[in-house]
This record gives C-alpha cells, structure tokens and sequence, in this order.
C-alpha cells in the first residue's frame, strides 16, 4: 500500500475559492443540508470542518516530523484546560480569516455571527486552566514538541446564571451539539486500575516483586485535538482522556446472567470523566476527584512509555526524550505512578526507577491558599491506590533517612518534611510528594516564589536550595491582543508592524508615541468603540443602560475574599454616599463591572455575588445619583465573554490582600489592551509596575511583608472601622440591610467577617489607601491626554508577559527541549 498519500499532500487550498468548495462540500457530505436548510449551528460546523481540514495537514506533518526525528517531547499534564473558542484562533494562527469570512459571505453567512454559536470549552475553573492554555499555544508558536494530557469532561465548568441576585448553577452541555475539533481515538486505550490489593513475591534472583489484584479497572479512551501555533507551522496535539467501562468488568455480570447490572455499572465507571470539579471548596477528601486524578495520570503515562518504546528498547533514554510538567498538585499521582511502572512492571530497581522519575517531573505551584495544599486521608489512598501508598511510604522513608543525616537530631524538622501529615488523621500531602519527585519547582511570579520560599516550603528551600525556581508567567498575545482587540491589534501593526505577535517586546516601540497627539486620538478612538461595543452588550443581556464616556472600572476574575471583591464594594458604596451627598461634584462617572464564578460551596463568596447585585439594584436605580454611577454584574464569566470585556476596560482592578494572589493573568491582559492598573503590591503587579513604572499604576495598600507584620502584632479591624467615617458609614448600611430592606440581616455574616471574625484578608487596613488611590483615578480621569498617555505606555511595556517568553524560559531551564521546525519544503 502505498502510505504517501498524506501527509505532504496539501489538498485543501487557503484561497477563498477553495475554502468555499471546502464548505459547499460539508454542507452536503457532512451535514446532509440543503442550503435553505442549513441552521447557524450548521454553518458553524461546516466552517470548523473546512478550518479543520487544513490543520489537519499540518497536524499530521508535526507528529511525523516528531516521531522521525525522535525528539524530546514536553508533557503537560493539568486536570484544567481553559481553552475557550477554536475557530477564531485556529482561522488566525493558520491565516485564513479573511478567505473564510469572504467565502462564507458569498454563501450568504456572516463569519461573526456563524462564529457566535461555538460552545467555550470551559474545561477549567480559572487562572490555572487558562494559563494551561496559553501555554500550549506558546509551545506550538515556538516550535517546541508537545502534549497536553488532561480529562475529557462531558460537563465543563457550570453555566452561572444570576436570579434574584443569586448565583445559581447550570450544567455546561458544552457537547450537545459535537464537538468538531476533537478526533475520538476508540483504537486508544488504556486500562486503569482501581482498588484491589498488593500481593508480594520472591522472584527466582531473590527480588521481591508486588502484584496489583482484584482490580476494578475503567479503560481510558483517548480524543485529539489539533492545537496550532502562530503562522501553522507547528501544530500540537491535546489528548483528552474519558473513561469507558472496561469489557472485562461487564463480563463478571453478564457471565451471572445480570445485564441491567452491568450497564448500570458501565454507567457508573464512565462517570469518572463526567464532571470538572470546581474548586475554592473545602471539599477536599471526594474520592472521586482522587480517582479521576490518578484516572488522566495512568493513561497519560501509559501512553508516553508507549510511544518512547517504539523507538527504544531500554529506559536509560528516558529522560532525554520525556519533559513531564504538574501543572499543580493534581497530577502528582504520576510520580508514583511512574515508580510503580518502572520497578513492577518493567522491572527496573528502586534506585534507577528514581532517578529516571526525578530526571523527568517538574513540578508548578499556583497558589498559597493553604485549603488548596491538597491532601488525601491515608485510609482513602490505602484502599482506591494500595501500591500507590506503599511506594509512597518508600519514597517518604527514603528522603526522610536522607535529611536524617544531613540534619541530624532535628525530629521537628522530619516532621514538617514528611509526606504524611500525622497530625489530626493521617494524610498524604501530595505537594511534598510532587517536590521530592522533581528535579525543578516553580512559582508563578517573583513574589510569590519568594513567599512560597519563605512560607509553605521554607523546609525544602532548606534541605534542597535552588531547586525552587521562578518562572511568572505570561498570556498569548495572539488570543488576548490580536483576536479579542482587532481595533488595537491594527493600530498597534500600523505604527510598529505585526512582529509583536510572535515577539512581544516589540510594543516597547509604541513608547515613542505616547506623547503623540494622533496616535493618543487613534488609541482612544478604539477604546471607545469597545466600550461602545461592550455597552451595547450589557444593554442587550442585561437591561442595564450604561454610559460609554464614562469610567469602566473592571474587576473579572472568580470569586473569592482573597481577591477582595468586597474592597471594591466599599468603594462603590463610597462613592454612592459621596454623589449622594451632593458634597463631591468632582466625582467623574463610572461604570464598575464585576464578573466571576464562585464555587458551588463557597457561601461567603455566593453571598458576595448577592451582595454586588443587591447594591446594583439601589445604586442604578437611584434617581439622585443620576447615572453618575453603575454597577454591573455580568453573569456566566468565561473565556469568550473576557474578549469582550477585557478590550472595553479603562481600569483594571486586581486588589488582592498581598501575598495572597500567586500571580494574576487577568491583570497582564487587561494591561495589554490599555487599561490602567489600581492594585496591591501582590503577584505579578509588582513585576508590571517594575516594567512600566510605578509611575503609570495606581498602587496601593500593605506589601506583604506588612501584611505579616500587622498580622503578627494583632490586627485590630474595629479601629479602622471606628477611624474612619465613610467606611464605617458604608459598613453600616450592608450591616442593616440598607441594599435589601426586604431581609435586612442578609449580610451579617459578611459584617461579622469584617468586624467581630477577623478580617482575615485586611480590608478594613486597605480601605483609606485604596480610596485615595481612586481619587487619583478619579482625578487622571479628567485629563484624556495623560490618562492615554500612560495607558500606552502601559502596553508598551506588556512585552514581558508573553507567555513565549514564560515558555522558553520553562523550555530552557526545567525541560531542556529545543525548537523542531519543519523542513524548509513543507513549511510552505
Ligand atoms: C491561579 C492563581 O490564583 C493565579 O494567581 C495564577 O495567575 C494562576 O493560577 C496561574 O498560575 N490558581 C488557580 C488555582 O487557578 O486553581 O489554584
């Protein structure tokens, strides 16, 4: 047979007159439409195909450019992929927006309107699922070999819809109408184990070998999907995993005559891949969130020794070709995992099996929140992963001796070190288990790496210095520039050219223009039309009436009292009283927008989502404050509705207690598209101000160091409360009910949180800085040259928070992996 028949032959042209063959072609062989028939949905899928085509092409080249060369392939392994839309990506990275939208026009479709029906894939709960993303896009972009391994889940992230000023949950069908970026590979598939026991034996050379029994086993089956880099050179591939019932399973009941039960159990095994569990809880502990971890990580490393032994017939070789990246602790299963394959199944001894685990993981921490340190209670692992456990036990005793001699005496110290926590209940911490088996951790900006250096990880900083390193991160510009702000992308190309799509620090170029007069017109003009844009939106979904020319002051991000969208309350409750008063004419007119999802179990960060739409209510329908103000809550945050919001801010609230937030990616977006930054000295702000100058931000409030220190005197919330009349007067009315008269003890528990529990995150320390810092933007606000003036150079000064950059430098100094690009022939 003649295997050359893909794929270096190009069939799909990118003319618009191939592309309209392309889609006249799927309308009748894959929807089986007539013309007059086809719905939108039609048309979107016929788009996507046609799209999909030519990555196909290209897809097939890389892989087969990768397995001939046998190249040193990165793995990253994230239980979240935050990926949002294909389509307009895919149409921009392979260059063919302008054929598809002439083509689609010619058939009587609109490209923006066809594009509009595609579901996000919301496969993440936030900044971790998104940075998942971005990263492979990077990847691709630089031409460097690459997986995401992650979960197929049947239900993304819930659908938030707000009633009655409450967050309610809806399933995210993301599937319902197919998916046509994924390719199901049911030939893929791998079984993996659950439960059973370990049986131990001698082994003829005196070895004693482990056997994992009695099983329950669900196979995994793989789909693919095409990720490409920038110009559609390099085109990576997401394998998703879902479960599947394994036949050997079904057979014990069929065999008993029993076939309800055995289709009711496959049910049961699939539901493993049903779900993307949200996070922000303390529900920590679900076995079925251990088992869908341990689920993705088995499969992932199936497949990989797989396809490194079809090129290899020994191990030494291992990790000059494999790179495994945790994105967090969720996959850290896998560095037992590989342990268990190596020495039960091929055999290797304990000392090589560690030392080809330890050349291969690294390992990312996103957050200092101690709730999201995962755990697991021994008694759980003991009996969903029994192996799992006693390798554990070895590695811990293992290391433990180790420190043993190097810190000899030091009881405390093994303690704090250990894998298991033997204080209240005995658990797994699953990020010391992920350090141990790494030979690189990282944080996720400067600051945060310090502080996790200081903190939670001081003790491994101790006995294993340097292997701590920093890598903050960054955003694609292609997505979060070029695709959400077409209008910015095509002023910023006309001045200084297109480099910066693969090359971000070319804006520093704009930096000359900042001060000129006609690009300062140009730059705002866009702005404006965005938030005309977003405006429009806004009146449409939600009813609200805003005003374009005034201040859009935007907080999007999930909800949680660490990032402080209760600070932002007090503001607006603030400046209500204050143009209430009638004693503050100066008070420019702003538009705060707030947006963000919050856990299903988080009361407090559910109460807040009610209190934001309980304040909405008052303030946008109070006459006396004649629109000066308004307050919008925007429902259902995802990935498609912050390209639409990001390109529309004027400023970027990111106000979290410092030391909290490990780095912020909303606010690198933001920035990029000309927002001016309001913030705290916490995650990558620091590292934006050191870019663009403190100058051009507005900063506020403790740093982390006297955060700690205030906290470490005792801090006391009452005497900033009884210190300072607005707040208080503010506090008040949430306290008595002023924004819901109807239950006017609604919001308690939120004074209690404030003024008798605590303050745990300090606003009430922050409040008088942050409102000084308002005025200031209040005050800039007034004066459109400076305020674009410093909004240039804002993007100006973005190019650090690429993620190319963030990817080479993870490239270069964690996963030692180099660029492959294509043959100069088939670059074409
Ligand atoms: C987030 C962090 O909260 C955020 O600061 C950071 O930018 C992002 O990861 C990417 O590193 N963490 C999560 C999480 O989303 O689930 O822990």
């Amino acid at each position: 047979m003649n295997n050359k028949a893909t794929p270096q032959h190009r069939n799909a042209g990118m003319s618009k007159e191939a592309v309209e063959v392309s889609l006249g072609d799927h309308l009748i062989y894959t929807s089986s439409k007539y013309h007059t028939d086809a719905t939108t949905h039609d048309w979107f899928q016929i788009t996507a195909l046609t799209v999909r085509d030519r990555l196909v092409e290209r897809w097939m080249e890389t892989m087969q450019r990768y397995y001939e060369q046998d190249v040193k392939r990165t793995y990253y392994l994230s239980l979240e992929f935050l990926m949002g839309r294909t389509l307009g990506n895919a149409m921009l990275n392979l260059g063919m927006e302008e054929q598809c939208k002439a083509a689609l026009y010619e058939l009587g479709q609109e490209l923006e309107v066809v594009a509009e029906v595609e579901a996000d894939a919301a496969l993440g709960n936030g900044g971790l699922g998104r940075l998942a993303a971005c990263i492979l896009d990077s990847m691709a972009t630089l031409d460097l070999p690459c997986y995401g391994y992650g979960i197929r889940y049947e239900y993304g992230m819930f659908r938030q819809s707000i009633e009655n000023g409450i967050q309610m949950e809806h399933p995210d069908n993301w599937l319902r109408y197919g998916n046509p970026w994924e390719f199901p590979r049911p030939e893929l598939l791998y079984p993996v184990k659950f439960y059973g026991r370990v049986v131990e034996y001698r082994h003829e050379n005196g070895l004693l070998h482990h056997h994992w029994v009695d099983t329950d086993d669900v196979m995994a089956m793989a789909y693919d999907t095409p990720v490409p880099g920038y110009g559609g050179k390099t085109v990576n591939n997401m394998r998703l995993w879902a479960a599947k019932s394994s036949r050997d399973f079904d057979l014990r009941y069929f065999n008993q005559g029993n076939y309800i039960q055995a289709v009711a159990d496959k049910n049961e095994s699939e539901n493993l891949s049903k779900v993307l569990y949200p996070n922000d809880t303390t529900e920590m502990g679900r076995e079925l969130r251990l088992k869908q971890q341990y689920f993705f990580v088995s499969a992932s490393l199936q497949d990989m020794l797989f396809r490194y032994k079809k090129k290899h017939s020994n191990w030494v070789q291992l990790p000059d070709k494999v790179a495994v990246q945790l994105n967090d602790t969720h996959p850290s299963i896998a560095i037992a995992e590989m342990m268990r394959l190596m020495v039960d199944v091929h055999h290797q001894t304990w000392e090589e099996a560690w030392e080809l685990t330890t050349r291969i993981f690294s390992y990312t921490n996103h957050t200092l929140m101690p709730e999201a340190l995962e755990t697991w209670p021994v008694a759980m692992l003991e009996s969903v992963l029994p192996r799992h456990l006693q390798i554990i036990y070895e590695i811990n005793h293992r290391f433990l001796q180790q420190v043993m001699h190097q810190f000899p005496g030091d009881g405390e110290l093994l303690q704090r070190l250990s894998i298991i926590d033997e204080s209240g209940g005995r658990r797994v911490r699953m990020s010391h288990l992920a350090i141990i088996g790494s030979h690189a951790v990282n944080g996720v900006a400067a600051l945060h790496t310090e502080l996790i250096k200081r903190t939670i990880f001081a003790d491994f900083e101790r006995v294993m210095p340097g292997k701590i390193i920093n890598i903050t991160n960054g955003v694609t510009p292609r997505r979060w520039l070029n695709q959400a702000n077409p209008g910015l992308s095509r002023l910023i190309t006309e001045y200084v050219g297109d480099v910066w799509l693969t090359d971000l620090d070319q804006l520093k170029r704009l930096r000359e223009f900042a001060d000129n007069e006609v690009f300062q017109q140009q730059f705002r003009a866009v702005k404006q039309a965005n938030k005309a844009r977003l405006a429009g939106m806004i009146r449409k979904q939600l009813g609200i009436e805003i005003d374009p020319s005034s201040i859009f002051d935007i907080q999007i991000k999930r909800i949680h009292e660490y990032k402080r969208q209760l600070l932002n309350m007090l503001h607006v409750i603030t400046l209500y009283n204050r143009i209430r008063s009638g004693n503050h004419p100066d008070v420019m007119p702003r538009t705060v927008i707030i947006a963000g999802k919050a856990a299903p179990g988080y009361t407090m960060a559910k109460r807040i989502i009610r209190l934001v739409n309980d304040v909405a209510e008052v303030v946008n329908n109070d006459q006396l404050i004649d629109g000066k103000l308004k307050l919008v809550f925007m429902p259902n945050y995802d990935v498609s509705n912050a390209e639409r919001i990001v390109p529309a801010a004027d400023l970027s609230e990111q106000i979290s207690t410092a030391g909290t937030e490990a780095s912020g990616t909303g606010n690198m977006k933001l920035a990029l598209n000309g927002a001016l930054t309001i913030c705290t000295l916490d995650g990558a702000n620091v590292e934006m101000g050191d870019e663009v100058g403190t100058e051009n931000l507005f900063m506020f409030g403790l740093s982390a160091a006297e955060v700690d220190l205030l906290r470490r005197q005792g801090y006391d919330p009452l005497s900033y409360y009884n210190g300072n009349g607005e707040l208080k007067q503010a506090l008040d009315m949430i306290a008595t009910g002023y924004f819901c008269p109807d239950e006017p003890n609604r919001y308690q528990e939120i004074s209690d949180a404030l003024l008798k529990n605590g303050d745990h995150f300090m606003l009430l320390a922050d409040y008088a800085a942050y409102i000084a810092c308002q005025d200031k933007v209040n005050e800039l606000y007034r004066d459109p040259k400076e305020w674009t003036r410093r909004a240039i150079l804002n993007v100006a000064g973005m190019g650090k928070f690429s993620c190319d950059r963030t990817v080479r430098e993870y490239a270069e100094r964690v996963w030692h992996v180099a660029p492959i690009e294509p043959m100069a022939s088939e670059s074409t």
